[in-house]
């Protein structure tokens, strides 16, 4: 029901918002610029809460989820071949943007430590509590790893790292840059260049174009995970905002276009429905059938990925494959 209160956030007096959270003020101004849009949007990046990250946890152990098996495939079975293109020759940092629970990383850091290499992984995530995880975990399994966890978004850690003495390798795993419209990859890329050495490394996940219905079941997956996960963020920005999102109200659906190789994923308005946002002090209406675009999972082609590496000024240097030839971890060099 609407509230005649006054809304949390006045989004035309940004500067008096300075006692709200940054995190939250970012979550209201970007979903009141999302759901005004004539196609309505939420940006993938508000997945992930605590509960959101538990149900992409519980997606990377569906069997249909084939991105997160076949790169711990090439993370435990080629980290020799990894390490042998590195080729720094001194000791390095390990830079993880997105490190996630590290599983998969961890097969890598593994094989380091028992070459007797030098090195020094630096994970990166904008969740204090998942480092916080991460570093548990990491001791737990790697007690003689030397760590240095970094809390923040990407952008603003770029000049955190950049110590021009000691090399880096970048890990950018998971093909989370499929997530990313191309522009915003691109964005991301010459980032990630300049903020790195004339020789350091950049060791990317991308998900391949396969076998159109291998990529529609790991999205579209039979056991409703993926749609949890989806429905959740109106759950988030109910409790995070003060909305009245009537959950069950909404569907999730998925399309994999083999063309273009995106994968989109939309929640779908079931009826013709209003909801107040008391953080914003307004209401938005959804007519029946009404999308909200949530993610963009892209899947690409070798040519594509070599192009990427060219246009924001990278060679690459190896492409590593999992046996089924789904996935690459693609190393790139300044
Ligand atoms: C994190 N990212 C690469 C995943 C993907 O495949 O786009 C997130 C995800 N969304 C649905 N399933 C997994």
């Amino acid at each position: 029901m609407r509230s005649t209160t006054t809304p949390l956030y006045d989004l035309s007096q940004a500067d008096d918002a300075a006692v709200i959270v940054e995190e939250n003020l970012n979550l209201a101004v970007e979903i009141d610029h999302g759901l005004s849009a004539d196609l309505k949007f939420i940006s993938s990046k508000f997945l992930y809460d605590d509960t959101g990250s538990s149900i992409f946890r519980k997606i990377m152990q569906m069997k249909e989820y084939y991105p997160t098996a076949c790169e711990f495939e090439i993370l435990s079975l080629q980290s020799a071949q990894i390490i042998d293109s590195l080729n720094f020759g001194r000791p390095f940092n390990i830079v993880e943007f997105g490190a996630g629970d590290g599983i998969k990383t961890r097969q890598l850091l593994k094989k380091l430590l028992e070459t007797g290499i030098d090195f020094t992984y630096v994970p990166i995530d904008i969740s204090e509590q998942a480092l916080a995880d991460l570093q548990e975990n990491m001791i737990e399994a790697l007690p003689e790893l030397k760590m240095k966890p970094l809390a923040g978004d990407y952008f603003s850690m770029f000049h955190a790292i950049s110590d021009a003495a000691t090399p880096n390798l970048f890990l950018f795993l998971g093909s989370n840059i499929g997530n990313y419209p191309a522009e915003a990859a691109s964005e991301l890329l010459s980032s990630f260049y300049a903020a790195m050495s004339s020789g350091d490394k950049l060791l990317i996940g991308f998900d391949l174009q396969k076998n159109p219905k291998v990529i529609r079941n790991a999205y579209d997956d039979p056991h409703g995970i993926t749609k949890a996960f989806n429905l959740n963020l109106l759950t988030r920005i109910n409790r995070e905002l003060q909305a009245n999102f009537q959950v069950s109200q909404f569907d999730f659906y998925c399309h994999y276009d083999p063309i273009s190789g995106e994968v989109k994923s939309y929640l779908v308005s079931l009826v013709a429905q209003k909801v107040w946002i008391q953080a914003l002090g307004k209401e938005f209406s959804f007519q029946q059938n009404e999308l909200i675009w949530t993610e963009l999972s892209q899947k690409y082609t070798f040519e594509q990925i070599n192009s990427l590496a060219k246009e924001n000024g990278f060679i690459v240097n190896h492409n590593f494959l999992d046996c089924r030839h789904y996935f690459t971890d693609s190393l790139w060099e300044k």
